[in-house]
């Protein structure tokens, strides 16, 4: 198949699915091409079968606002036109999924029928969709894609609840490549943080507001208190300046590391021992899942999809958002003997093999060779 895939370049969340999503379908022979305003974090230099395509245009004085939105529907318009793409696949609605309705109709004024398929992330639903100003616009494209996927059942339910569509919505969940994460040996690496041995407590996201870091921390003072521990967070974004202060505030300074944006996520894995995700909302919490696949019990809210992916007393331990006392007490549980510690350890990774991606990869295929024979049978193009 010629796919077209368009997503956030971004180092988290949708980018990162949608990145590994094409890679893994090259390598099985599909022609991917992305489209994104850059180059997605995760996509290496180059790859056979795949193809990037830049949005890219000169701005002009009168826009206050670039016009992104028509600049994406062109250049999807232009690849699917000009590679002969076989289904347009968008991940997060906005404004991916009106963009591609556009192209998809001035596409048919050319004679040609361009399935679409949406895949709903997170925030592009639960946070950003809901706002009033782009509520009707998500609700339309929803409705006028071809296909629409989520990555968990709660996200799913979530859209039939706050947007009045009615369309099929498959689950589809997120995946892991266990190439990737597994528990390397970093000994060398844990030592250099730990030098102690102190158990290592880690968070890995973009900083946003909902990803409550200030939690993140109040967490790792509790334990801290009662057993020696260190803290690493990787990521950055909007509230990374707020947490630097409070943990100046709690005296945390030395125990706490900031280490910005990485890219060997999973080797970085392979020295936590617990891994913290207390979100606001998480339609699916992909950190958390990769940090299973590395072994590592996860600590977090019960926020959306997450009870779907962290299993409660076995693979980590779920708690209300805020409940920052039974978060700390559950992550002083787990590390409490080794041989809990490896009970936990075995029980994430056993969870994560669930969401492999070589079980998620054919699903995805599946739904795409649907959505063509779908379009094939109603529509006339050309
Ligand atoms: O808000 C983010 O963390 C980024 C966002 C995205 O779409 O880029 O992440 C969402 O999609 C991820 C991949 O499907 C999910 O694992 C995250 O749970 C989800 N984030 C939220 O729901 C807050």
């Amino acid at each position: 198949m010629k796919i077209a895939i368009v997503c956030y370049p971004t180092y988290g969340g949708s980018g990162v699915v949608a990145t590994e999503l094409g890679k893994a379908l090259a390598k099985k022979g599909h022609e991917i091409h992305f489209i994104a305003y850059e180059k997605p974090a995760r996509l290496p230099f180059f790859e056979t079968n795949i193809v990037f395509h830049e949005v890219s245009f000169s701005n002009y004085p009168l826009f206050a606002f670039p016009p992104y939105e028509t600049a994406l529907a062109g250049k999807i318009f232009d690849v699917v036109r000009y590679q002969h793409i076989d289904i347009v696949h968008v991940h997060y609605a906005i404004p991916h999924a009106s963009a591609a309705y556009l192209a998809k109709q001035i596409l048919k004024t050319n004679g040609i029928c361009i399935p679409v398929v949406t895949t709903l992330h997170g925030t592009d639903i639960t946070l950003v969709g809901k706002d009033v100003t782009f509520e009707p616009v998500v609700t339309f494209s929803i409705q006028k894609s071809d296909g629409v996927t989520a990555v968990s059942e709660s996200l799913r339910q979530e859209t039939f609840e706050h947007f009045g569509v009615c369309n099929h919505i498959e689950v589809i969940p997120n995946f892991i490549d266990f190439k990737a994460f597994q528990k390397f040996d970093k000994d060398h690496f844990k030592k250099a943080i730990a030098p102690d041995d102190e158990p290592i407590l880690m968070h890995i996201s973009n900083f946003r507001r909902v990803k409550r870091i200030e939690d993140v921390v109040g967490i790792f003072h509790l334990v801290n208190q009662q057993k020696k521990s260190k803290l690493l967070l990787v990521g950055d974004g909007p509230e990374r300046k707020r947490a630097e202060k409070l943990c100046r505030e709690l005296s945390l300074d030395r125990d706490v590391r900031f280490l910005g944006k990485q890219d060997a996520i999973g080797e970085l894995l392979a020295i936590a021992d617990v891994f913290l995700m207390p979100s606001e909302k998480e339609s699916f919490g992909l950190a958390a899942l990769e940090a299973m696949a590395c072994e590592v019990p996860v600590i977090s809210s019960n926020a959306g999809g997450l009870p779907e992916i962290n299993i409660d007393g076995e693979t980590g331990f779920l708690s209300d958002v805020g409940n920052v006392e039974e978060m700390a007490k559950n992550a002083l549980y787990i590390l409490e003997t080794k041989e809990r510690m490896k009970a936990f350890r075995k029980a994430a990774k056993k969870q994560a093999k669930t969401f492999d991606i070589n079980n998620v990869l054919p699903l995805y295929e599946a739904f795409y060779q649907k959505t063509i024979d779908k379009v094939k049978s109603v529509e006339t193009c050309g």
